[in-house]
């Protein structure tokens, strides 16, 4: 039976829909320096120096700035590692997740 069909030929009647994914927010402060926002932002979401810098400063310059976007418990974990990161140095840096429209 190496060949069995394990596959549906017909279509759900239902189409199953994907989860949703949910967006990490940035956050701007008075306070946190701009080298560590993009320190956290390098190690918790895998940027590069320039990508980081551009969320940075999207975010310094209009109030909040959309990092990345991850299925809900990847988006929480990260956010509430970040926010964190901030927190333990003393600093208001915040992040937050919202699910995507
Ligand atoms: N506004 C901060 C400053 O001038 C830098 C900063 C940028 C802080 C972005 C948070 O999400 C942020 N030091």
């Amino acid at each position: 039976m190496a060949d069995a069909d394990t596959t549906s030929r017909v279509r759900p009647a239902l189409k199953t829909e994907r989860p949703r994914l949910h967006k990490v927010i940035l956050l701007n402060d008075d306070y946190t320096p701009r080298e560590f926002v993009v320190t956290v932002l390098k190690r918790v979401f895998r940027m590069s120096e320039d990508q980081a810098q551009k969320v940075m400063m999207t975010a310094h310059r209009r109030g909040a700035c959309v990092v990345s976007v991850y299925p809900r418990d990847v988006a929480e974990t990260k956010a509430t590692e970040a926010t964190e990161a901030g927190r333990a140095k003393g600093y208001p840096l915040h992040f937050t997740t919202e699910p995507e429209e």
